[in-house]
């Protein structure tokens, strides 16, 4: 578990490097949020895609040990942004409350 996080890790800032090469992406902000209802592969899947909706994030890394999405984003978008897309996913991020609807519709692995 350990090697595979160490991996990720590795191929998270080996990504990140190869997208900050780009130039539209020279401005690239790295937003860590916390994600404590992340417990496995389908919520990494959904809150991934839940950040990805919005112009403007490059990367995601949604690591379920730490409980952390890594979020690597253009300045256009906010950390409020990602919270809030996070959130209507159906995940508490940071201080900011889950969807209750959107989390009733998660999954049931994932409650
Ligand atoms: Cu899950």
């Amino acid at each position: 578990m350990k090697l595979f996080r160490n991996l990720a890790l590795i191929l998270f800032v080996v990504v990140l490097a190869a997208a900050c090469e780009k130039k539209e992406t020279t401005d690239l902000i790295v937003d860590e949020i916390s994600v404590p209802g992340a417990t496995c592969e389908m919520c990494q899947a959904t809150i991934s895609a839940s950040v990805k909706k919005l112009d403007g994030v490059k990367i995601v890394d949604v690591d379920l040990t730490r409980k952390v999405a890594t979020i690597g984003h253009l300045p256009s978008v906010s950390k409020a942004d990602l919270q809030k897309a996070i959130a209507a996913s159906g995940y508490h991020a940071d201080d900011v409350v889950k969807d209750s609807t959107a989390y009733e519709n998660l999954p049931e692995c994932c409650k």
